[in-house]
């Protein structure tokens, strides 16, 4: 290599003296999840109940032991009862921001029993019922597609935005069509619940008795944060990239699994400390390349099986831009269903690496159940 050629090349490293920014786009925050943005994730993780603000005719409540989790143990008996997480009588729930409802749940009951479970919300606070109330149509968990066998704990996810989340079965009871505008953005909503179960009828829809008791570990409502079954559990980030001083950014984004959402600014943190140790690659590994400047070296070469180089090139005045990548959740053996993955990414400018977490992470979540009829 000639003198002048290594000079040039030296003195291309030695301009990038201001690292790159990133930016979380998606996932973040702003479409994130109620409870986490307002200061109490809907856990159960309290050791007395708070997260369930008001029983529909109060019934025993407790606080399983920490040895199951952060679980909250109801026995509404024969009664259809509902538990609420959130009410006011002054505000109006956000329900256009946060309609993809999650939430993990356990009903004990027996095999033969034929139960289900509703969501509710009320458009007047206090004074509700019974005619200021709207309540879905009845999931039925224990047949395809959720197949949730009573004793074991399910994921059950549903977008309350949509009118239908089953094919042919509007979401809530009494609409006659899967069409037009679901009633969650279009009512006034004072107070958000869930109804747990209802009780055991046989074949002949006569009724047998009740389950025994209902687990529940959390209940989420957020904006596009979900990596869902019904998309292939795919997921695209979006960040905003800043790297004037640059000429190529590779981005790398690593995950971290959670159990629980925490609070929204007390996300894991992501940086040069804990990026091999607390992060952990997508299969393949998740890259994107981005030239800022065309190139006048080769980008570097990155170890991995898999390295996805998409060159897009960007004008050298240009700062903050959007890029994305659609990572895959599909894995089974990798990822579960109801877990939280929040994302770490690496900016790596070849002379600089910066590392950014997401504040929000991405919650995998599968087919909702079938909304049968009443
Ligand atoms: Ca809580
Ligand atoms: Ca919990």
């Amino acid at each position: 290599m000639a003198a002048s050629e290594t000079f040039r090349l030296d003195d291309r490293v030695s301009q990038h003296t201001q690292p790159p920014e990133v930016t979380f786009v998606a996932p973040a925050a702003s479409m994130g999840d109620y409870g986490a943005n307002h200061g109490n994730v809907w856990d159960m993780a309290e050791p007395e109940p708070r997260d369930i603000v008001y029983q529909q005719e109060p019934f025993k409540l407790e606080r399983r032991p920490e040895s199951e989790g952060t679980i909250v143990r109801g026995y509404p008996g024969e009664r259809v009862l509902a538990i609420a997480l959130w009410a006011s009588s002054q505000a109006v729930f956000p329900a256009d921001q946060y309609h993809h409802m999650v939430f993990r749940l356990r009903i004990q009951a027996p095999p033969s029993c034929w139960t289900n479970g509703r969501v509710g919300y009320a458009t007047r606070w206090p004074n509700w019922y019974p005619y200021h109330f709207r309540r879905s149509n009845g999931y039925v968990p224990h047949i395809d597609p959720l197949n949730c066998p009573y004793g074991s704990y399910c994921i059950y996810y549903a977008d309350l935005a949509r009118y239908s989340n089953y094919p042919g079965s509007p979401t809530w009871f009494g609409d006659q069509s899967t069409d037009g505008q679901s009633a969650w953005v279009r009512d006034p909503i004072k107070a958000f619940a869930i109804l747990p179960y209802e009780w055991c009828v046989d074949s002949r829809n006569n009724k047998t008795g009740w389950p025994s008791y209902f687990d529940l570990d959390f209940v989420y409502l957020t904006g596009d944060v979900v990596a869902r079954a019904e998309d292939g559990y795919r997921y695209t980030l979006r960040y905003a990239l800043s790297a004037p001083d640059s000429d190529v950014i590779t981005a790398t984004i690593r995950y971290q699994e959670r159990h629980e959402m925490t609070l929204t600014g007390q996300q894991p943190p992501c940086n040069a400390n804990n990026w091999d140790k607390d992060w952990r690659d997508f299969n393949p590994v998740a890259r994107r390349v981005t030239v800022i400047k065309p190139p006048q070296v080769d980008p570097p070469e990155r170890v991995g099986n898999h390295t996805v180089y998409l060159p897009v090139i960007r004008t050298a005045s240009a700062s903050g831009n959007h890029e994305s990548y659609t990572l895959d959740f599909s894995d089974g053996r990798q990822f579960t269903d109801g877990k939280s993955y929040y994302l770490c990414i690496e900016a790596d400018d070849g002379t600089n690496r910066t590392y950014q977490g997401s504040d929000t992470p991405v919650v995998r979540v599968p087919r909702s159940p079938w909304f049968g009829p009443n």
